[in-house]
């Protein structure tokens, strides 16, 4: 009886969420109530997995219309939402009881096995379990919890053969990169019947955010001098990684050691009018950052200074400045009006200490 109640959950849930993507004819209306439920949660963190799939869980109310709202300013997360498979992994993590729902609010990894489940949760992993081609007889347990700082991730281990152990995994809460956001979009375009719009965040023409131009530095991206300590060389070393990203495949990479006396910064100058609100974000990664000889700890950031036409300075700059050690990604985020005399500004990435850091994901956005 209990295993007729389960498959009948089963059944409902296919029917719920296993019927496809409801795809309209027409694109949706968006009307004030959906602007407005949709403002509501772009407007929550979204600088980490763990906050990222609090929107997650929080847009799964939200009509088609708030989602094609939604997509405006975070394409990716509505991907999530209309996929069926990454919806479902959603919806697994919103079925937790509240206490456990609670610990991934924390950031905790959670581990379910059958036996802890109410039948609403077996229901959705039996349903998992189908669209990842693993039988329910031999699943063993669900892991979720965030990864690397990158996505949040939702495991599910399983007995394959001589009794080994078999996991298979769905990666959630990607952050919104340039790249991988036009993925969702191209996406989205088909879903909606309309092309999701960018009204809410304008991109400024910041070119080669993503380092993509290739394994060399683009001619966009400008070395200048940052800071020396004594003699002019050694120079830190500043190149192209081809083996770390966070979105697409390269991503810039800052090297230097106690030896190292004259410290570059990659900048790029872009056209502003006064009144502007701007928001540069990055994402850095860092290994075995430190601060050695005469270096300093809050030299490792990302900046954006105001300069006149003739690139004088006409305000302080503005800094996020990075955590040192070893890190996986972590967002940098600055959010500033351009004041008065300003005709451009100058994003500046610098790592000025000793060890590797890493960055990619450079945005630049008109948010007033
Ligand atoms: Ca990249």
């Amino acid at each position: 009886m209990v295993v007729d109640m389960r498959h009948a959950l089963t059944i409902l849930f296919c029917v719920l969420f296993f019927s496809g993507p409801a795809l309209a004819d027409r694109p949706p209306i968006v009307d004030a109530a959906a602007e407005s439920q949709a403002a509501q949660i772009s407007r929550m963190s979204d600088g980490d997995p763990v906050s990222r799939m609090q929107m997650l869980l929080a847009a799964r109310e939200l009509s088609d219309a708030a989602l094609f709202a939604l997509a405006a300013t975070h394409p990716g997360l509505v991907e999530q939402l209309t996929d069926s498979t990454y919806r479902t992994a959603i919806d697994y993590i919103g079925s937790l009881p509240p206490p456990e729902l609670h610990r991934v609010r924390q950031g905790e990894t959670v581990i379910r096995t059958l036996r802890s489940m109410n039948s609403t949760e077996q229901g959705i992993v039996e349903a998992l379990c189908e669209a990842n081609s693993i039988k329910f007889k031999k699943f063993q347990a669900m892991r979720v919890g965030p990864l690397e700082g990158r996505i949040y991730r939702v495991e599910m281990t399983s007995t394959g053969k001589k009794k080994s152990t078999v996991s298979s995994e769905i990666a959630l809460a990607w952050p919104g990169t340039p790249e991988r956001d036009e993925e969702s979009r191209v996406i989205l375009t088909r879903y909606f019947n309309a092309r999701p719009s960018q009204i809410n965040n304008s991109v400024l023409p910041l070119i080669d955010g993503s380092f993509e131009a290739g394994p060399a530095l683009s001619e966009d991206w400008v070395l200048r001098e940052a800071l020396v300590l004594g003699p002019n060389v050694p120079v830190n070393d500043i190149d192209i990684d081809t083996r770390n990203a966070i979105d697409g495949r390269y991503s810039l990479r800052f090297h230097a050691d106690d030896e190292t006396r004259r410290f570059n910064m990659v900048t790029q100058r872009i056209t502003v009018v006064e009144g502007m609100t701007i928001r540069a974000r990055t994402q850095v990664m860092s290994d075995n950052l430190r601060v050695e000889f005469q270096q300093r700890p809050t030299d490792v950031y990302l900046a954006m200074s105001f300069l006149d036409i003739y690139g004088t300075p006409v305000a302080p700059p503005k800094r996020a400045v990075a955590r040192l050690h070893s890190h996986t990604w972590e967002l940098l985020e600055i959010i500033a009006p351009v004041p008065a005399g300003a005709d451009l500004i100058q994003l500046e990435l610098l790592s000025a200490v000793s060890g590797t850091a890493w960055f990619d994901g450079v945005t630049l956005e008109l948010v007033k």
